[in-house]
């Protein structure tokens, strides 16, 4: 709910005149959509604008925008020649215009406001890069590990490289926690998920080095919280399905949560917001480590006064 994007008209009149990508690219303009939500409501903090698959596209795999929605990259990459375009040595450095709008979101939030940097865990963007976009058919990577392991583990080692630089340059940046996203972790087989996708998420929390807080939202894995607090992460970030009381009884408190309103609850009027937030928000009451969130991002019909809603109940409850 710290995200700007489409459910907010200046965001959306901001698209009007740009690409996501200029945008994304334009360190100005970036750092003008990442204060978006903060000049509407009281927030905590702000996240940085821009996209988990910009670490694809600075190793040589450009995404862009298919006509009836969703994401299209530009191939897929099915064999060890696809592998072969993908470059390693200085992608991350090509980031560096991310680097430049955190430098000045920073500098308009005053040191008053949080801000957050992110990055995609390897798995969800190999997903991205192995169906070439519709993350949804992700049978396709876990055909891949099953019959050539060799090929996803090489797949692997250069994304998680990539990642990992990514990771030093955010630390460094002056972000106060970087979040990692896997996304599409819910599709990936439970028996494999520790060496598909957590072994590589525990070489971008070591590319952390300890300087900023790791929050990891695994979607679909909430559930297997020792398997996600082993990556060593500070928080573990949750979908609305987990049930949240029963995590932060069962995490140790070195570990917080983050979590978990489900984003529908907002899409009525503001009354239905308030009582949703109220009542997560009562659940939570008394337990330590504790962040509130969205169990996922919103929905573009989102009305934006019920964002508002949320954040005076949340803001108020936090102030009690
Ligand atoms: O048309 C538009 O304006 C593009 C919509 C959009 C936006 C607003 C995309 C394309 N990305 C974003 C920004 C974005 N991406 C943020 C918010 C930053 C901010 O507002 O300050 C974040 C955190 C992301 C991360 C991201 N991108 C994730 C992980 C988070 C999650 O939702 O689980 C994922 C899966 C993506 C991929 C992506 N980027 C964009 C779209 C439409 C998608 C989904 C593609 C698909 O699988 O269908």
């Amino acid at each position: 709910m710290r995200q700007a994007g489409r459910y907010l008209p200046e965001y959306r009149a901001l698209r009007a005149r740009h690409s996501f990508h200029e945008l994304a690219r334009t360190p100005k303009l970036a750092a003008e959509v990442t204060l978006q939500p903060l000049k509407r409501y009281a927030l905590d903090a702000a996240i940085i604008f821009s996209d988990i698959l910009v670490v694809p596209e600075a190793m040589g795999l450009p995404f862009a925008f298919r006509e009836q929605g969703g994401i299209e990259m530009a191939f897929r990459v099915k064999s060890r020649a696809d592998l072969a375009r993908l470059t390693v040595s200085g992608a991350a450095e090509k980031l560096s215009y991310v680097i430049e709008a955190i430098r000045l979101a920073r500098a308009g939030l005053r040191g008053e406001k949080a801000l957050l940097g992110f990055c995609g865990a390897p798995w969800t963007l190999a997903a991205y890069m192995v169906n070439g976009g519709a993350a949804d058919k992700l049978a396709a990577l876990t055909m891949l590990f099953r019959q050539d392991a060799q090929l996803f583990h090489e797949l692997m080692r250069k994304v998680t490289a990539v990642c990992c630089d990514y990771v030093r340059m955010l630390a460094r940046s002056g972000v106060d926690a970087i979040q990692i996203f896997d996304t599409w972790a819910r599709l990936c087989p439970p028996e494999i998920y520790g060496e598909a996708s957590l072994q590589w998420i525990r070489h971008m929390v070591g590319a952390a080095d300890g300087r900023v807080p790791v929050i990891l939202f695994a979607r679909g894995k909430g559930h297997d919280w020792r398997a996600l607090a082993d990556t060593g992460v500070a928080a573990v970030s949750v979908d609305w399905t987990v049930n949240l009381p029963a995590l932060r009884q069962q995490l140790p408190l070195t570990v917080a949560v983050q979590g978990n309103l489900n984003p529908a609850s907002l899409l009525a009027d503001a009354a239905g917001a308030r009582q949703a937030t109220s009542s997560l928000l009562a659940s939570m009451a008394g337990r330590r480590g504790f962040v509130f969130n969205l169990g996922h991002g919103l929905p573009p019909e989102t009305p934006p006064e019920n964002v508002g809603a949320l954040v005076e109940t949340v803001t108020a409850w936090s102030n009690s």
